[in-house]
């Protein structure tokens, strides 16, 4: 398995923010917490591409929102926030060597941190950065390999991944506030604790390994939401915790650290 991540500009600063208040932001801490992530996915057997940072993208480390990758095809997105569109050249020069690419075009816009995938259904979060031209577009792309798209709105948050992310298949990991979480098709819904509503956003490892074997049930919790943490771990889930609080503070989560090829 194979996770593409990108480094932190030390532009970071001046990232796209929607929903906070800009704050200081320490790119080296940032750093710091990065490394534990990627560090947790290589622990569990993902082969690390670690794409050059760049000075004139500042939220380049949020790789997972330049493009989605499912096993038959790769999609190149194109984010609503036009400052972004100038990180795709670099991860499409590098998911090219795994997947045949498809790519969102204007008028259509997308962020891949409103795609979510479950199963045969992939939602798509109806947000300030993804159109539904956009969603139309994903569902041509996509129906030749059986997948069927669906268009979902989501309030108070950036993106539909900080509202709901996969456990698996059939499960997520959901703030109940910010989508209608009966939109989800057949989904086991797990509710984050409410004194953390910014903790729905977790990464799932289906191929987690450890000395060759399978751990099922693997996933990458920020370490900020131990009370949720205590939830996914009730379930009988091996919950990898990572800091990233840096990160947080320019509106990003775990899942948009990384682009994971199964
Ligand atoms: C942005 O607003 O685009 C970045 N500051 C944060 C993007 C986070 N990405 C994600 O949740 N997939």
């Amino acid at each position: 398995m194979i996770a593409i991540t990108r480094g932190i500009s030390d532009a970071l600063g001046a990232c796209e923010l929607t929903h906070l208040e800009r704050v200081p932001m320490d790119p080296a801490r940032a750093r710091a917490q990065h490394d534990q992530y990627t560090a947790a996915l290589r622990s569990v057997g993902y082969e690390v591409i670690a794409l050059p940072a760049s000075d004139e993208f500042p939220d380049c480390v949020f790789v997972e929102d330049a493009a989605v990758a499912f096993p038959e095809i790769a999609v190149m997105t194109r984010p609503g926030a036009a400052s972004r569109r100038g990180e795709l050249a670099v991860v499409e020069a590098s998911l090219s060597k795994h997947r045949s690419l498809a790519r969102i075009a204007d008028p259509g816009t997308l962020d891949g941190g409103d795609v979510l995938v479950l199963g045969p259904n992939v939602y798509v979060g109806l947000s300030s950065r993804s159109n539904a031209d956009g969603v139309q577009q994903l569902s041509e792309i996509l129906a030749p390999f059986d997948y069927a798209v669906h268009g979902i709105e989501v309030k108070g948050c950036l993106h539909l991944k900080s509202a709901a992310t996969a456990i698996d298949a059939t499960r997520a990991l959901v703030n109940p506030a910010w989508l209608d979480t009966s939109l989800l098709r057949g989904i086991e819904c797990i509710e984050v604790d409410p004194t953390e509503p910014d903790a729905a956003n977790l990464v799932a490892l289906p191929g987690a390994r450890s000395d060759g074997r399978p751990l099922p049930g693997t996933v990458l919790h920020a370490a900020a939401y131990p009370k949720t943490g205590a939830r996914l771990r009730a379930l009988g889930l091996n919950v990898l915790e990572v800091p990233a609080d840096e990160l947080a503070k320019a509106e990003g989560a775990l899942s948009c650290c990384s682009v994971l090829l199964h």
